[in-house]
This record gives structure tokens, C-alpha cells and sequence, in this order.
């Protein structure tokens, strides 16, 4: 079992509580958005077992318009301290360099980049500089047009070969080989298809020999699989045990950690993952 020096090693795969404060991400958006009540929530996801935080202050849902640093950081900040000084181990899911660095200043453990340092590339060496684990996501471009770039010859053999690049400029910045954690990104300029696909061939990304991270919690690809006859999507609420599902097969796979909004039910679902495999 993959672990990352100075994060929770708890012989299974980890689960991390997804924290959005902003008004607009597509399961949460708008719940958390006042500072008390993301708190309250946070610990909420602390107190059900999970084992990171990640609290993000910028939705990146597909189409979502970006939000000012400013913002941003007014967002996360408070919610970050507060869960650190309570003993949560937090993740702060952010683009920026400055809301990166300012996160880690206020107790965040792990900075959870879903640009994978390609957005603002300064965002590695504060990550390097601080000493804090970095998970680096596949992504092409933002939210607004990033579906426009969901076109691969080979999309297992694509993705690969892009982190091979930002894995050698996380190199080149000072980040650690061993803090440096992969996310095959699902939805982020991939379709429903080729997420299924990047899932079968997890191998692919576990092979370039960093812990990998996968977060699929409730995203539109589920609601479509399991969508009714008429077409109808199943609604994000409705894709829990999907994910469920997914955080098993995840786990079983040898994924470091799965990303998910409800975390008791992913938890047990890790849980019986490595009893099963113990024997
Ligand atoms: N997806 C979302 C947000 N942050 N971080 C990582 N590492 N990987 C992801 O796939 C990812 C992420 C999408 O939005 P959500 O917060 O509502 O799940």
C-alpha cells in the first residue's frame, strides 16, 4: 500500500471529504458557502472518518467561469485554519500559487492542484518550497472551454504521456518524488467514455510510480451510465452508491485515495476493499 510522508497511513486506501465553498459546484455549490457552515461541515466529514479535507474555493465544473484570487482566498482561508487548529488534516483544492501558499501558512498538508501545475506554474515550487505533498491532476485547460478538449488518439496513452511532463516539471520545480501524487482527472476534458476507459487503465498511471488519486464521487459519467430509459440522468444524490462502487473497485485497484462528497459509505467500501484482501 502507496503512503506519502506526513499525511495519515492508515493501511488502506484513504478517503478525502470533498469541502466546496463556492456557490457553483455541481453536487455541492452553494451549501458551504458561509464560513460556519463549511466548519461545521468540515468537521462533520472529520468526525465520519475521513481522513483528508479538501477544502476548494473555485468550482471547476464543466462550463464554470472562474473566480477572482481574492475571492478565492476569502473563501478557503478561515475554513482551512479552523479545520487545521481542530486536528483535520486539511488539502487545499486550488489553481493558484498564491492561494497555495497562503493555505499551507494556515495549516493545509497537501495542495491538490486539478490544473497539475499547468495553470499557474509557480504553484509547484510553493508546494516544494513548503514541503507539502502535491497531487497532480491531468488537465488541459479550464472549465469554460475544457470539454471542447476531450479529443485523445489514445486517451490512456495520452494522459500518460502528458503527466510524464508535468511530472518532470514538478521534478524540475523541487518537488519531492515521493510527494507527488497522480489524478487521471476524470471529467476534465474527458467524456463519459473515456473516463470508463482511464478507470480499466489505472495500471497505466499507478505504473509511473507515484500514489495515484482518483475522484469520480458523483460525476455526470455515473448519472449517465445509470441514466432511466427516457435518458434521464440520475440526479447527483442518486450516484452515491455508484460511488460507493467505484471507491471498492478503486481501492481494490491499489488507488492511494478516492475523492468523495459522502465519506462513512467510502469508507466502509475501502475498508471491506482491504480486509477482502488480507484474507
Ligand atoms: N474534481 C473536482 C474538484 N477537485 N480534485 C482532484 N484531485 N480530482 C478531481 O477529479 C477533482 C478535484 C470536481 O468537482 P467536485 O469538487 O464537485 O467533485
Amino acid at each position: 500500500m502507496a503512503s506519502v510522508p506526513g499525511l495519515p497511513d492508515p493501511g488502506r486506501c484513504l478517503v478525502m471529504g470533498v469541502l466546496n465553498v463556492t456557490p457553483d459546484s455541481f453536487s455541492d455549490g452553494g451549501r458551504w458557502l458561509e464560513p460556519d457552515d463549511a466548519i461545521t461541515h468540515g468537521l462533520r466529514l472529520h468526525a465520519e472518518g475521513a481522513d483528508l479535507v479538501d477544502v476548494g474555493g473555485e468550482s471547476t465544473r464543466p462550463g464554470a467561469a472562474r473566480v477572482d484570487a481574492g475571492e478565492e482566498l476569502k473563501r478557503v482561508l478561515p475554513v482551512v485554519e479552523a479545520l487545521a487548529a481542530a486536528g483535520v488534516v486539511v488539502s487545499v483544492d486550488t489553481m493558484r500559487a498564491e492561494v497555495a501558499g497562503r493555505a499551507v501558512e494556515a495549516g493545509a498538508r497537501l495542495v491538490n492542484d486539478v490544473s497539475g501545475g499547468r495553470a499557474e506554474p509557480e504553484i509547484m515550487r510553493v508546494a516544494a518550497q513548503a514541503q507539502v505533498p502535491f497531487v497532480l491532476m491531468h488537465w488541459r485547460t479550464h472549465s469554460a472551454t475544457m470539454q471542447d478538449d476531450a479529443v485523445y488518439a489514445d486517451v490512456v496513452a495520452d494522459v500518460v504521456a502528458e503527466m510524464e511532463q508535468q511530472i518532470a516539471a514538478a521534478g524540475d520545480a523541487g518537488i519531492a518524488a515521493d510527494q507527488l501524487i497522480l489524478d487521471p482527472g476524470l471529467g476534465f476534458s474527458k467524456t463519459g467514455a473515456q473516463n470508463w476507459t482511464l478507470l480499466s487503465g489505472l495500471d497505466a498511471l499507478g505504473a509511473l510510480g507515484h500514489p495515484v488519486l482518483v475522484a469520480a464521487s458523483r460525476k455526470r459519467f455515473l448519472g449517465e451510465l445509470l441514466a432511466d430509459e427516457g435518458g434521464e440522468l440520475r440526479t447527483t444524490q442518486e450516484r452515491e452508491p455508484a460511488t460507493v462502487a467505484i471507491s471498492a473497485l478503486a481501492a481494490a485497484a491499489g488507488v492511494w485515495c478516492v475523492r468523495v462528497h459522502d465519506v462513512g459509505p467510502s469508507l466502509d467500501a475501502v475498508r471491506v476493499a482491504a480486509r477482502w484482501a488480507d484474507g
